[in-house]
């Protein structure tokens, strides 16, 4: 399978703290181009879904929950080696341990809130783009 194209979400927390702008002006930076992209808010039902995998985590309730509060930004991006380099640019999933000038590192507020979704291979990415995305709105 190619591996230019990754799906991320700008989670609510870091719509609601003002920084989509700032998120996206960094990923066009890191080279990423942008394949489809919508500004919408997931319901519990719809969180619910996208999030399946991890339902037997014990923060599956909460994380439903929060992507759930308010509006997403979510988006197909492309670029080579586009599953890792965005891991990269993101940071890990804590922000505590994220690395210095990561997304996560400067606009995260805790493991949960945690600012930014990264798929983490290219088959998932093409699941989840094809969650949010019918073949009319990917360019
Ligand atoms: P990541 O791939 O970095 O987004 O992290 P995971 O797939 O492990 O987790 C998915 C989401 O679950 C995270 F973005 C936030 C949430 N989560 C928690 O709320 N608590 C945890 O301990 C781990 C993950």
């Amino acid at each position: 399978m190619s591996n230019n194209k990754t799906f991320t979400m700008i989670k609510p927390d870091a719509v609601a703290n003002g920084h989509i702008g700032a998120i996206l002006d960094q990923i066009i930076k890191a080279g990423f181009k942008i394949n489809a992209m919508k500004y919408i808010a997931l319901t519990e039902k719809t969180a619910g879904k996208f999030y399946e995998v991890h339902k037997e985590r014990p923060f599956y309730g909460e994380l439903v929950n929060f992507m759930s509060s308010g509006p997403i930004v979510a988006a197909i991006l492309e670029k080579d080696n586009a599953v890792d380099d965005f891991r990269k640019l993101i940071g890990a999933t804590d922000p505590s341990k994220a690395e210095e000038g990561t997304i996560r590192q400067r606009f995260a507020e805790s493991i949960g809130a945690n600012a930014v979704h990264g798929s983490d291979s290219s088959e998932n990415a093409e699941i989840e783009g094809s969650f949010f995305f019918s073949a009319f709105e990917k360019f």
